[in-house]
């Protein structure tokens, strides 16, 4: 074998393994479908569902960042959900000033009065539910969940959330929302990724 032959046996090689290992990647990744309704049977918008791999194996890459944004005297999106120890940029694009606090447990701040897009953002690095306000314009309210995994979704109007990506096989999914009556009811079923169709969960509301 000449060189040129040899490199080219390498290569080609390589070529085989690479595509085995995207092959493989890709089949392994999976999804989890759920259907979240309240104790009337209506779907339930904005409710928060997320994933712990059974094994309790999780990736080792850096939480994805969010925005929460102020627009017309309202934080936009009202309900986020991160990972812990991501951060949160809150920019302000309405004309007048907003002072941003959360008087909740995983994480107390107060942004002073400002416009524009602060400097740094917020690191939450605690698990839980933290309500975000104005000081001046009490009726803007924004709820931000974090979570200790980064396999999470939101339901849309229609109840409906997929979580996809999945590198494992079986996970303990919970669901979550800022209306629940017991704010510490956590309704969490252990779901396989090979499941045919969506999982639903019922959770019992306030009144809006
Ligand atoms: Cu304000």
């Amino acid at each position: 074998m000449n060189k040129r032959t040899y490199l080219r046996t390498i290569l080609g090689g390589c070529r085989v393994a690479l595509a085995n290992v995207l092959f493989v990647g890709h089949a392994v990744a999976a999804s989890l479908s759920v259907h979240v309704a309240d104790q009337a049977g209506k779907p339930v918008e904005d409710a928060i569902v997320y994933a712990v791999p059974v094994d309790g194996k999780l990736p080792a890459r850096p939480p994805a960042g969010a925005v929460i944004a102020q627009r017309n005297k309202m934080f936009t999106p009202l309900v986020t959900v991160i990972q812990t120890g991501a951060s949160v940029n809150l920019p302000n694009y309405d004309d007048i000033a907003h002072e941003v606090y959360s008087l909740s447990a995983p994480k107390r701040l107060e942004l002073k009065l400002y416009r524009g897009v602060p400097a740094h953002p917020v690191v939450f690095d605690k698990p839980g539910l933290v309500v975000l306000g104005c000081n001046i314009h009490d009726m803007m309210v924004a709820y931000l969940f974090i979570v200790d995994t980064p396999f999470y979704a939101k339901t849309d109007s229609s109840g409906n959330a997929n979580l996809a990506g999945l590198p494992g096989k079986s996970y303990r999914v919970t669901v979550l929302h800022y209306r629940q009556s017991d704010a510490n009811a956590r309704p969490t079923q252990t779901l396989d990724t090979a499941a045919k169709g969506p999982a639903t969960f019922t959770i019992k509301l306030d009144a809006a």
